[in-house]
């Protein structure tokens, strides 16, 4: 019923409503719309109640809880459906373990990771109430061998929401960071459960930093957020549905491998390409010129004259002065 009245009050946001009409509406008594409005109010959406006139919502657009987030998984009609948490260990985690066997396409977001983890048993700062821990669990019918491309598929629709919504100006570090200002705002992390020529899930983590004013010593020097860059802060929620709007156009795109958008995406905004780079295989670090990114997603590098492609998974790239 509390999500009822919420839609109704959203769909009349500029006029008040009697209770006596949205009891009729929707069926209930008044008292328990009375008591369903102050269910709202205690979960922060801003009411205002006045005698003879009824109520009217003021402001929703900045609460992250379940219902708002089902609302924009039924509106960008591609996921089965939105499950909100207040704390979990790590969302990729949570939706292996709860979804890997399931039918649903799901998404996930966490107002808090306990163990939010990058790639390779990094760890990814998740702070309550400061970010976007999601996760998407995906059942795309492809080989395993084109599941990295999903990933260069999410930076382009994160890098693209981020500029969508806010004030600030994106790049892409191959394959897997969104950075602002050379810095890291979002980190991808792509896990699958595949069989020899079929993926049975594909569990996209994305980690946006949205309102972080300090990171922890080790990570400060690289890690931003979009407060930080901008000085203002933006609601993860629009954040959100633009991203699952622009996500949803380029899956689609993934889907029938026509890669050329989402590659062009990945080319603009490439921090990694037309410059030298490091790259590191375990304890290796050679220096290499970064060419370009193929229409594969793989980038392409010259070192000592020899040209050669480089696939994600096997390497990481770094700056020769730094992180970017
Ligand atoms: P990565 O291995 O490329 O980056 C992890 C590295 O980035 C860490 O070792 C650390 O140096 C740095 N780092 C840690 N936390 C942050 C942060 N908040 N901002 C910037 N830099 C940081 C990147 O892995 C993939 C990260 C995916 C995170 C999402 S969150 C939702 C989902 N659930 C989950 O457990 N992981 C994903």
């Amino acid at each position: 019923m509390k999500k009822k009245i919420l839609i109704y009050l959203k769909d009349n946001k500029d006029t008040y409503i009697s209770g006596e009409k949205l009891s009729v509406e929707l069926g209930v008594s008044r008292t328990a719309i009375w008591k369903n409005i102050k269910k709202l109010k205690e979960e922060g959406y801003i009411i205002d109640s006045v005698s003879n006139r009824g109520y009217k919502l003021i402001e929703s657009e900045s609460m992250l809880n379940e219902m708002e987030l089902d609302g924009l998984v039924k509106k960008n009609v591609f996921l089965d459906k939105g499950v909100f948490l207040e704390q979990v260990d790590s969302t990729n985690q949570y939706l292996k373990d709860n979804y890997s066997n399931s039918k649903e396409e799901v998404i996930l977001v966490s107002d808090e990771q306990t163990k939010g983890k990058g790639r390779l048993g990094n760890p990814w700062s998740s702070d309550k109430g400061t970010g976007i821990w999601m996760s998407l669990i995906l059942r795309p019918n492809i080989n395993p061998s084109e599941a990295s491309k999903i990933t260069l598929t999410a930076a382009a629709a994160v890098a693209e929401a981020i500029e969508e919504v806010t004030e600030a100006k994106t790049g892409i570090k191959w394959p897997n960071d969104i950075v602002i200002d050379g810095k890291k705002v979002c980190g991808i992390l792509t896990e699958m459960g595949a069989e020899l020529g079929h993926v049975n899930y594909i569990i996209l983590g994305i980690g946006i930093n949205v309102s972080q004013m300090n990171f922890p010593e080790d990570i400060k020097n690289k890690a931003t957020s979009i407060k930080l860059a901008t000085e203002i802060e933006y609601s993860r929620l629009d954040i959100i549905d633009s991203f699952l709007k622009k996500f949803k156009v380029l899956y689609k795109d993934f889907l029938g491998n026509n890669m050329d958008s989402i590659i062009e995406i990945n080319r603009k905004k490439s921090v990694s390409i037309n410059r030298k780079v490091f790259l590191i295989r375990g304890d290796s670090k050679v220096e290499v010129d970064s060419l370009d990114i193929d229409i594969n997603g793989e980038l392409i590098v010259k070192e000592n004259n020899k040209v050669y492609n480089v696939n994600y998974g096997e390497v990481s790239v770094r700056g020769i002065n730094g992180y970017v």
